[in-house]
């Protein structure tokens, strides 16, 4: 039994399409707090995370908005994550992916407290990984992975507490990558599957060795959850869909795979836009990915296969 922590995050500045603020909104009417519950996991929910102190920072790309939001956001998310660490396994609820860029400081911080290394799954169409000097969108919500990685480029955020080093982070589901995040990925160690590599080695083999260095690493887990990673005909509520995304299964596979590991310790759900959503199935399959990450199984007795 895990004691679960659930902390919503309704962050919509870190992109231009409002409406992922009603997330946490959506994943506490989705049940999820019943159905962590029913699973015999003790849930506390904290509430909603709320930015103080916005300032008036600015930066050299005019394409960037809501920087002052956005900085006060990771402050306050990134103590949100850093105490409930070590009280539980916080849930973030989103709220878009900017609330890494907080989410991963609280967790890092946390991680460099207890003399822990830090792993992370991205499981996204995108690689975040632009710096607020490279993006052209200016959404901040393609930056928090360089950002956790320790790039230059965030002058005004605070600095990355303890950057995660290249080798402990793997992304799975990618397909849309800018090309200043490839080029800011190239010198790195960063493990990307990308759908093309899923496509030919499937999605265990390669989760399955990522695990078993973090087991070796005595590590923490964090892994961070977008909607995008599924394909758009089973998750629409999100508001940069990418044709050919993960099934169904493959998707409750990885979480089941995480499940097995017992090594996952931090999770984000990010990018959920409830106002693009179709009666609430987005927002039912990601609690139902949160249920086989928790221990939900498809079936509970050892499968029997007849041959
Ligand atoms: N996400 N690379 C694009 C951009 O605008 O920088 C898309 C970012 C998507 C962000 O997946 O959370
Ligand atoms: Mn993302
Ligand atoms: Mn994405
Ligand atoms: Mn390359």
């Amino acid at each position: 039994m895990t004691h679960c922590i659930l902390i919503g995050a309704p962050v919509d500045e870190g992109q231009r399409r409002p409406g992922c603020l009603m997330g946490p909104a959506a994943y506490r009417t989705a049940g999820l707090a019943g159905t962590l519950a029913a699973l015999g996991h003790g849930v506390e929910d904290r509430g909603d995370v709320q930015p103080h102190g916005i300032g008036t920072e600015t930066c050299g790309n005019p394409a960037v908005h809501h920087l002052p939001e956005m900085i006060a956001w990771t402050r306050a998310l990134a103590e949100a994550a850093r105490t409930a660490m070590p009280d539980g396994l916080p849930i973030i609820m989103g709220g878009d992916h900017s609330l890494a860029l907080g989410t991963l400081s609280g967790v890092a911080s946390h991680a460099a407290e207890a003399g822990r290394p830090l792993f992370v799954i991205w499981l996204d169409a995108h690689s975040d990984f632009h710096t607020v000097e490279t993006t052209t969108s200016g959404n901040l919500h393609g930056t928090p992975m360089a950002y956790a990685s320790g790039l230059p480029g965030f002058a005004p955020f605070p600095p990355f507490p303890a950057p995660i080093p290249g080798e402990n982070i793997c992304m799975f589901g990618i397909r849309s990558v800018d090309p200043a995040e490839h080029a800011a990925m190239e010198p790195t160690e960063i493990t990307v599957n990308d759908m093309r590599a899923l496509d030919e080695h499937g999605i265990v083999a390669p989760l399955r060795a990522f695990l078993d260095r973090v087991r070796a690493a005595d590590g923490l887990l964090h892994v961070s959850l977008d909607v995008d990673f599924l394909d758009p005909s089973i998750a629409p509520a999100v508001g940069t869909t990418v044709p050919g995304g993960t099934t169904f299964r493959e998707a409750h596979l990885v979480m089941e795979l995480l499940h097995e590991s017992g090594l996952v310790t931090s999770l984000d759900l990010v990018e959920l836009n409830p106002f693009l959503d179709e009666r609430g199935r987005t927002a039912k399959l990601m609690v139902d990915l949160v249920a086989s990450l928790m221990g939900r199984k498809v079936f509970d007795r050892p499968t029997r296969s007849y041959g």
